[in-house]
């Protein structure tokens, strides 16, 4: 039998009762749940029944995303705040396995914003993949899921209007080296926008502007400064693609690209790049964002960008994500002093693109590597100067493609850092460990390897 505070992320509060425990019997133990936690239950994979020894319920003492969980020999009861807060403590459970000690479990997350990115421009993964991987996700308590949708190589949502961005964009070769095609229509990311909501994930869809753009541009040669035609890129520089800010053209583009992503998210933002910007002089890079930045909010939607944005002047409700590395950035901070939230992914520490270490297959190496350890053993709210906890949303771990070709490609760089960032982003600071969680780490090494899931033995850890 586990440990009743055996889970990832570790639990705000644990209160063993070492002599109790409760049996899950597959077939036989049954869940009683309120109709509105009925499709939360199904998640358990056991028979409803209003009798059942396992008892759902809402407790408005709580927060949304808040549980608890008493387990004892006679049945668990697990409450929460509204059916996202059951459906985290659902995830403890499941982690528990089928023999569940007894105690009391309390919990809550740290941030509202927990976080992952995937890049479908450098690498395309199809619906079905993406909605695997927010099972993955899921497991660890995230809540949102960035999708970086277009970048110089590919264009990834079917935008009606605008065909070509897709059927030449989204086409054979448009990968990196060649890798590819692929795009999503309306209809599937739709499909994978209530698949995630059933699971309480937000989808962040990201439109990179004014740089990353190259895709658009071969596309659409009529957007670029002189109007000629533009070659496919399938390499992985940066900074080199900008759209017109001085052009009524672009503004016409932006504006029905990003009324078509609102019309089909539900959640409450709009993430629009804003990086790497190299090729756009600064003062077009301030008239660009001085137009573009307003637009989310006429949709109804907060808008997101790289914390590059911060240099300009931002609508209150906007959300900067910062991504550097050291040394931190002062217009973050003046960000933060004036209100805005921020995400923070700094590189060194989040970014599950970058190898491990030097013997590391895939990813990156440009932020260094990232250990288990150094994705672990770091504090949002000591990063940045002038960033401290009220200003931060939340923690988010980009997985940037240019090196992956497969769902195990994914896992081999997700696993088992995304565990990592996903406690720093959940459980209080004052309660994390290193040497604790690696120890609660290692007992997933047996479930992967049984379920399928490809993963990075590292050996930082003393897997099970
Ligand atoms: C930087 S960080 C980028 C991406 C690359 C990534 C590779 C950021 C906002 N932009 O264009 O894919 O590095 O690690």
């Amino acid at each position: 039998m586990q440990r009743l505070g055996d889970v990832i992320p570790r639990p705000a509060s644990v209160r063993p009762v070492t002599a109790a425990s409760f049996t899950i019997i597959p077939g036989g133990t049954a869940v009683s749940a309120p109709p509105a936690l009925e499709g939360v239950a199904a998640h358990l994979g056991l028979p409803l029944a209003p009798d059942g020894a396992i008892t759902l319920a809402l407790d408005d003492s709580l927060a949304a995303e808040a549980y608890r969980l008493e387990i004892a020999a006679t049945g668990v009861t697990l409450a929460g705040g509204a059916p996202q807060g059951v459906f985290w403590g659902v995830q403890t459970l499941r982690q528990l396995g089928t023999v569940l000690p007894g105690g009391v479990i309390e919990d809550r997350p740290r941030y509202a914003f927990r976080g992952a990115m995937l890049d479908l421009a450098r690498h395309f993964f199809t619906a079905a993949e993406i909605k695997a991987h927010v099972d993955l996700l899921v497991q660890f308590k995230i809540n949102h899921l960035h999708l970086h949708l277009t970048d110089d190589q590919g264009w990834r949502l079917e935008i009606p209007g605008w065909p070509r961005l897709t059927e030449v964009s989204g086409g054979a070769g448009t990968g990196v080296d060649g890798a590819g095609p692929g795009f999503l229509t309306l209809a599937e990311y739709s499909d994978v926008v209530a698949y995630a909501a059933e699971r309480f994930v937000t989808i962040v869809p990201e439109i990179d502007m004014p740089g990353h753009v190259n895709a658009v541009h071969v596309a659409y040669p009529e957007l670029t400064a002189d109007g000629q035609p533009v070659a496919p890129r399938t390499d992985a520089e940066v900074g080199y693609s900008s759209l017109v800010a001085g052009r009524e053209e672009t503004y016409a583009f932006v504006e029905t690209v990003l009324k078509t992503v609102a019309a089909v998210t539900p959640g409450p933002y709009l993430h629009i790049g804003g990086d790497e910007c190299l090729s756009t002089p600064p003062e077009d890079y301030r008239t660009f964002l001085d137009r573009v930045l307003p637009i989310p909010g006429r949709f109804g939607k907060s808008v997101i960008g790289w914390h590059e944005i911060a240099t300009v002047d931002l609508p209150e409700d906007a959300i900067v994500q910062y991504w550097r590395i050291e040394p931190a950035d002062d217009a973050v901070a003046r960000a933060a002093a004036s209100g805005r939230r921020v995400i923070v992914s700094p590189a060194d520490r989040t970014y599950l693109d970058m190898k491990y270490d030097a013997d590391t297959p895939l990813g990156l190496d440009w932020a260094g590597h990232l250990s288990v350890e150094r994705a672990y053993d770091w504090d949002p709210a000591q990063r940045l100067p002038g960033v401290g906890e009220e200003a931060i949303l939340g923690v988010e771990a980009p997985l940037w493609s240019e090196t992956l070709r497969s769902v195990d490609d994914v896992r081999y760089l997700t696993l088992p850092r995304l565990p990592a960032v996903a406690e720093v982003a959940w459980s209080p600071q004052d309660g994390r460990d290193w040497q604790s969680f690696r120890e609660r780490l290692a007992a997933f090494g047996p479930r992967w390897t049984a379920g399928g899931i490809n993963f990075h033995r590292s050996p930082e850890i003393d897997w099970h």
